[in-house]
C-alpha cells in the first residue's frame, strides 16, 4: 500500500461572541472549498462549525475553532476550550439537551453530520470536539493512527508548518517541517520540504534531510524532523535539524527526540547524520511539535486521552502549550488501541 497525506492549510477562528459564529461557518466554508468537498459536505462544514462555535459562545463563554484541510478531501474542525466541560457527554448527544453549565443539543447534529466524531472533555478544564467531514476522513494507515493540528501565525493566513506522511510498503515516513519565518514565504520553503518528503518514501530519515538541506537551497529554509516507523523491525528512527522536536512514549519509559540546531536550505554545514532510533512497540505515542508549541505538556494531565483519536491529544497540547505568536502544529502518531495500544 502507498499513500500521502499532506496537511498544510489551517485556521484559527477566536470564539467570545455571536458575532464570530459567522466567521467560523466562514473558515469551514472556505476549507470545504481547499479539499474541493461536494454542496452536501460543504454545507455540512458550516453547519458544524456554527454549532461548535454557537456552543462555545454559550457554554464555555470563549474558545477557539480549528479547522485544517486533511488528505486529499477532509476537513478536519475542532472546538478548544477551557470551559466547564461536559458532565455527560452521552446525554449532551440528545437532541434537545440543554443546560446552562453543558453543551447543548447542537453535538447531535455534528456528529450526524461527521465521518468521524469525538469528545474530549474534563470538568472544571475545558473540552475538545473533534468532527471530520469528507470522503476521505475516515482513511487511515494500516499500522498507526494519526492526528494533528495546525494553526498559522495569528498575523496571516498562510501557514508556515505543515506536515506529511508518506507510506511505502511497511514503512511510515512522518514530516513536520517550520518554514523559515512565517507568511508566505515561510508557506512557500514548507510546501517544497513536504513535496521533497513525498517523491521519497524509501529514503532513510538522514538521506531525506540531506535531499531537503539541498533543495531548499532556492526558499528561505526551513526546520524539519523526520520520524520513520518501521512495521517489521518495530523501530522508530528521528532526525532533525532546527526547532521541530519529538517525544516518543513506550510501554516503559518516555524520550525525548531533539533536533540538531540550524536550518536546512540555508547552506550551512550542518551534521545531518545523526539518527536516533528507538523501539516502536505499543501502547507507544509519538508526539511532534513545532516551536509554535511550548515543550511542556504532559499526555497525563489528560486522563484517558488514549481512548480517543489522536487528533484530540494533538488539540489538548496545542490548546495548553501554544505560543500564540508563531505557526503552530502539533501532530501524533499512535499504536492502534487494537494492536497493543489502548
Ligand atoms: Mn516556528
Amino acid at each position: 500500500m502507498n499513500a500521502r497525506v499532506m496537511v498544510t492549510d489551517g485556521w484559527n477562528v477566536g470564539i467570545e461572541d455571536p458575532s464570530q459564529v459567522h466567521g467560523a461557518a466562514a473558515a469551514a466554508a472556505t476549507a470545504a472549498a481547499t479539499a474541493g468537498l461536494d454542496a452536501q459536505d460543504t454545507a455540512a462544514c458550516e453547519l458544524v462549525a456554527t454549532e461548535l462555535a454557537t456552543n462555545l459562545v454559550k457554554h464555555a463563554h470563549t474558545g477557539r475553532l480549528l479547522v485544517n484541510v486533511s488528505g486529499h478531501g477532509a476537513v478536519q474542525l475542532v472546538a478548544v476550550d477551557r470551559g466547564p466541560g461536559i458532565a455527560d457527554v452521552g446525554a449532551s448527544m440528545a437532541d434537545g439537551y440543554s443546560t446552562t453549565s453543558s453543551l447543548g443539543g447542537g453535538l447531535g447534529a455534528c456528529r450526524r453530520a461527521a465521518a468521524r466524531f469525538d469528545v474530549y472533555s474534563l470538568p472544571g478544564q475545558g473540552t475538545v470536539v473533534l468532527v471530520c467531514i469528507g470522503p476521505s476522513a475516515m482513511e487511515s494507515f494500516p499500522s498507526v493512527e494519526v492526528g494533528g493540528i495546525i494553526t498559522p501565525h495569528p498575523g496571516e493566513s498562510a501557514v508556515g508548518d505543515g506536515f506529511g506522511l508518506a507510506w511505502e510498503k511497511d514503512r511510515l515516513t512522518v514530516g513536520v517541517v517550520d518554514g523559515l519565518g512565517h507568511g508566505v514565504a515561510a508557506a512557500q520553503a514548507r510546501q517544497a520540504a513536504l513535496e521533497m518528503i513525498e517523491q521519497q518514501p524509501t529514503m532513510d530519515s538522514a538521506g531525506l534531510l540531506r535531499e531537503l538541506d539541498a533543495g531548499l537551497r532556492v526558499t528561505r529554509g526551513a526546520a524539519a524532523a523526520i520520524a520513520q516507523i518501521d512495521g517489521w523491525s518495530r523501530q522508530l528512527t528521528f532526525a532533525g535539524l532546527g526547532n521541530v522536536t519529538g517525544r516518543l512514549f513506550g510501554p516503559a519509559a518516555s524520550q525525548s527526540l531533539v533536533s540538531r540546531p540550524g536550518i536546512l536550505g540555508a547552506g550551512q554545514k550542518a551534521r545531518l547524520h545523526r539518527v536516533v532510533s528507538a523501539d516502536w512497540r505499543g501502547p507507544a505515542v509519538l508526539v511532534m511539535h513545532t516551536d509554535g508549541i511550548k515543550s511542556r505538556w504532559e499526555p497525563s494531565d489528560y486522563p484517558g486521552v488514549d481512548r480517543h483519536h489522536p487528533a484530540v491529544l494533538a488539540a489538548l497540547i496545542w490548546r495548553d502549550a501554544n505560543r500564540g505568536n508563531d505557526d503552530a502544529t502539533v501532530v501524533v502518531i499512535r499504536t492502534p488501541r487494537d494492536k497493543g495500544g489502548q
